[in-house]
Parts: C-alpha cells; structure tokens; sequence
C-alpha cells in the first residue's frame, strides 16, 4: 500500500523533486510510519511554498470517488468570496449527495452583522445567500455560518453533522461512512478539520494550512471513533480569482488575517478608487455615494480625481500601487473595462474574488478597470 503524506495526502516518492509527495531518499529512511513530505515540510517550517497545481482532471476523479463511496457532503465557502466560492459547476459534480453548507470566516466581519441568528442583519445576509442558492439551482439541507477559528463554532459544526448522521442512520437507507468536507481552495477546509483534530487528540495543525492555493492535494481520512471517516479533500481553483494568478509574497499581503476594518467611503461624481492596482473604480456620473470596502486592512486605497486617474495608475503601478507586480501583471493579462450603474433602490456590492467586495450605496454609473483574467461581478448586496 502506498504511504501518504500527512499534511497534504500526497502519495510519497523520492523520485521527482518537484512533483508532488516528494521526500529525500535519505531523509526517508529516518521515518517511521506518519511524515510530511518536503513541500508540506517548507510550508510548515519556513513559509516556502512549492506550487504545485491540480489538473481539472484530477478534480473531476476524486468527485466519482465521492459518488462510490457516498456520503454527506459539508461544502464550505468564504463569506469574503462567496461568488468565486459558491459556483453552481461544483454542485453538479455532487449529483444527488446532501449538502451541509457552510459560511466559513466569519470573524473577518463585525461580530454585530452575524452574531446572532435573531438579528435583522444575519437573517439578511441568510436570506440573500439562500436567494442567491436558489438562482444558481444549488439545494442545501441546511446553511451555517462559522469561523474556522472559532472552538464553539466547531462544536455547532460537530453537532449539527451528528444531528444529520443520526437522521440518516436511521432512514431504512444505507449508513454513511464518509463525511466529505469540500469546496474552491483556501475556503478553510482543512483548517476546521485540524481544530476539530484538535479537539479530541490535543494535536495541533496536524494538516498543512496554508493561503496559497492547493495546499491539500489529495484525500486525507481522519477516522472518527470507529463510526465513520472525516475526508479532507483538494479545493477546486476558480481561474477568475486573484488567488490562481498571485505570488507567495502577494497572497501574504491580500488575504486578511483577522478582523476587517471596514473603509467608507463617500465619493463626489468624477472622483476615482484604487484598490492597490488590483481595481480602479471611475465614478463617472451620479449623486454622492457611498462606497465600504470589504477587504484586507493591508491593502492600500487611494482616492483621487478621476481626471488624473489613468496618469497616477500609469505612473504609479510600481511604488505606490505597487501590487499586483510587475510578473504578476504579465500573467493577468490586459485590463478590461466593466460599466455598472446603481441606484438608490438597491444597494449593490460589487466583488472582486480573492480580493473581497466593495459595499455601494446612492445613484450613479461606474467604470471599473480590471485585468481580464479576474471575473468582477456586481450583485445585491449582502450587509
Ligand atoms: N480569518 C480566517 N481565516 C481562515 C479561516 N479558516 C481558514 N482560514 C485561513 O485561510 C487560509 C486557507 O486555509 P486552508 O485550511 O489551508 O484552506 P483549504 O480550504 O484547506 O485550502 P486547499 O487545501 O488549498 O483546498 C489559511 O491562511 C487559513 O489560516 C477562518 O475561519 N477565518
Ligand atoms: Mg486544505
């Protein structure tokens, strides 16, 4: 039988450096039973990624493994990314499995918008992604929200699962021995499953966690009191996010770590946004309106006027903006420009996956300057 390593699921070999499961033959010979392979090793002690990408492929044979051996399927998103985390694509590779959805990252958010359930912001925010479900024809046994950092919120998770398990069970239909945690990359997957490791073994960060994209690259079983299996699984990578095009070094800086300070802001018509050089938002004609970012406290946002917008971007793309680099750009292509209007009916968001949102409130049109690998997408707004 094969030997897997324990971060990532990666099938050990000592053959080819930079494929993945690598290890050492020398170092290998040290080892006994449990180990990490040398990219999962790197990632774990010195932060040093080895990209190593999914095939679609890949993908598309680990989702027949779920439909043999089915199972409940707890698919996770990320509140900050829900557009590039909740494609209708990926429901249709669960066929006829239930799904347990699950809103992960909430601790990026002020506590009072989701604290509790009885709160006329959670159940709108509920009410627009179950409308926003429904629209993608993607049916859900049930959704939660939780942040992966959260032991309670872990607890809540725990039992909502048993809850299930012991339904199923006990339908005249078959058991299930795998509970399938799914969904994009970088949704947190493994992170939820390594606190819940945590919580009955006292081992820490026993899977590889890391923001770069594809970090587990293969099932990893964690068996559960001789009763069933939790399945950590790869995370699929949407080809329009940030995510897919950014370097170590950039990642570290655009995915927040902790707590995100809203920015608001209340533009004149004719004055311009930039998010780092990631997006530029031309206000170009409307009544004063407001504008709240949604995205990490490290990005720089600059406000200026939109005459002199296209001269600072040209510029300024190397100091000030600075991000995404120079290499960078060359694989994100040309940018692309994006006419919205909005109105004072609706407030819209409009997201920028691997990035976050832009919450926006009044009347007016604007242009939107953004690479044409990234998929920008205006929608209700969510707060
Ligand atoms: N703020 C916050 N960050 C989280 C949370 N869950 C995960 N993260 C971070 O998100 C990043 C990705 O986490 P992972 O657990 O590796 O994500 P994954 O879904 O397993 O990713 P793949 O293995 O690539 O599919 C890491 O930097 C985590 O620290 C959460 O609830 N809140
Ligand atoms: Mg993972």
């Amino acid at each position: 039988m094969s030997v897997k390593c324990m971060g990532c699921g990666a099938i050990i070999q000592t053959a080819s450096p930079n494929q993945k499961g690598y290890i050492d033959p020398k170092v290998l010979e040290t080892k006994q039973e449990q180990f990490y392979c040398k990219r999962c090793f790197d990632l774990r002690h010195y932060n040093k990624n080895q990209k190593i990408k999914i095939k679609d492929q890949d993908y598309l044979d680990w989702m027949k493994e779920i439909q043999h051996h089915p199972g409940l399927i707890v698919w996770i998103a990320d509140l900050l990314d829900l557009d590039g985390t909740i494609p209708s694509n990926l429901s249709n590779l669960f066929k006829k499995l239930p799904i347990l959805m699950v809103i992960n990252k909430i601790d990026l958010f002020p506590k009072t918008l989701l604290e509790s359930k009885k709160t006329k912001s959670h159940q709108k925010i509920e009410s627009s992604i179950r409308s926003y479900l429904k629209t993608k024809k993607i049916q859900v046994m049930d959704l939660l929200f939780m942040s992966g950092k959260s032991m309670d919120d872990i607890d809540f998770l725990l039992e909502k699962i048993k809850e299930y398990l012991d339904d199923y069970n006990h339908s005249d239909y078959k058991h299930w021995d795998y509970i399938y945690f799914v969904g994009m990359t970088n949704v947190g997957k493994s992170t939820i499953l390594n606190q819940i490791i945590k919580k009955y073994t006292q081992e820490e960060d026993f899977i590889t966690v890391s923001n770069t994209v594809n970090t587990t690259l293969d099932f990893i079983y964690i068996p559960w009191h001789d009763q069933f299996y939790f399945v950590d699984t790869p995370g699929l990578i949407n080809p329009n996010s940030y995510l897919n095009y950014l370097d170590k070094k950039t990642l570290d800086k655009i995915i927040p770590k902790s707590y995100l300070r809203p920015k608001v802001y209340q533009l004149e018509p004719h004055q311009a946004l930039f998010i780092q050089g990631f997006l530029q938002i031309n206000f170009i004609e409307g009544e004063k309106s407001s504008f709240v970012t949604y995205c990490s406290n490290t990005l720089y946002i600059h406000r200026t006027k939109e005459e002199n917008a296209h001269e600072f971007y040209q510029n300024h793309l190397d100091d000030i903006l600075k991000y995404p680099t120079k290499q960078e750009r060359a694989i994100l292509g040309n940018r692309t420009l994006h006419q919205f209007s909005f109105s004072k009916e609706e407030k819209i968001d409009i997201s920028i996956p691997g990035i976050g949102f832009i919450s926006i409130y009044g009347s007016g049109t604007l242009q939107i300057y953004c690479f044409e690998s990234i998929q920008i997408t205006k929608r209700k707004a969510i707060f």
